[in-house]
């Protein structure tokens, strides 16, 4: 293991061999309920200040990447650059549990590419089936990952994500092979699940969002991962603030790569 994992408590074991399993075979792992509800109480409140605060210029950092194709979504709230907002948002890119899943995914050399907040609005979310990738790579050879995490109850009603399960391994890409992305496809399977919990995906694996068809947002954060070899779709270097800088330990920095 990295010494930057190994220092962020990153164990052989943290994933016990069942776990790493399931990720192997359907390119997804439910990681079980990582937030208190009083966490999940603090980090909605800062979510809420920051969506105050920011306005309408809400997710501008991702405009300015050049990694990201759609920084705009019609019924989404977008928040990005977590890491710089307040310290509440540590845990998401230094929790054991996600570093391991990921490190399973991507091989011991990973960073934070990005974290993000997206809520699906009421009667919007539903995204086309996609994959975090522009082209189809040799299973072994992933170079994204993502987390997200759950700041609402998902459920099939309002908005959760959907995932097509081994499709990382089918060497094909949605675009290629479905005539409607949007469509539901027959073997999606939703993540149904209590606010608090993380879930690992694949981003190779074929994903996207629901449509929300309650009155309430559906809220998460995406803590998305890439190889170290890869480019950050939110170049940390560029935002990182001296404050953040300070507060971090070491090891929390080389998760950064700043
Ligand atoms: O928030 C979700 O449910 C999935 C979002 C997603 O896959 C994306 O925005 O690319």
């Amino acid at each position: 293991m990295s010494d930057y994992l190994q220092q962020l408590g990153v164990r052989q074991d943290t994933l016990s061999i069942e776990e790493k399993a399931f990720l192997d075979e359907n390119g997804y792992l439910a990681l079980g309920k990582l937030l208190s509800d009083q966490q999940l109480n603090d980090i909605r409140k800062v979510i809420q200040r920051l969506l105050d605060e920011e306005g309408e210029r809400a997710g501008f950092e991702l405009a300015e990447s050049k990694y990201i194709r759609h920084p705009k979504e019609e019924g989404a709230d977008r928040l990005a650059d977590l890491v710089n907002k307040d310290p509440i948002f540590d845990i998401f890119y230094t929790h054991p549990r996600v570093l391991a899943g990921v490190a399973h995914v991507l091989g011991r050399e990973l960073k934070l590419s990005s974290l993000n907040y997206r809520a699906a609005l009421p009667g919007f979310g539903q995204q086309k089936l996609h994959v975090d990738w522009h082209e189809i790579v040799a299973p072994a050879d992933y170079k994204v990952c993502n987390s997200i995490w759950l700041l609402d109850d998902f459920s099939a009603a309002n908005g959760a994500t959907r995932l097509v399960a081994g499709t990382h391994k089918n060497g094909k890409l949605p675009q290629d092979e479905l005539e409607d992305q949007m469509a539901t496809h027959p073997e999606e399977i939703i993540i149904e699940a209590p606010a608090g919990t993380v879930v690992i995906f694949n981003s190779h694996t074929w994903h996207g969002g629901t449509t929300n068809r309650t009155d309430k947002a559906r809220r998460a954060i995406h803590s998305y991962f890439c190889r170290r070899d890869q480019p950050q779709q939110i170049d940390q270097s560029r935002y990182i603030l001296p404050e953040t800088k300070t507060r971090l330990s070491k090891a929390a920095i080389e998760v950064l790569a700043v």
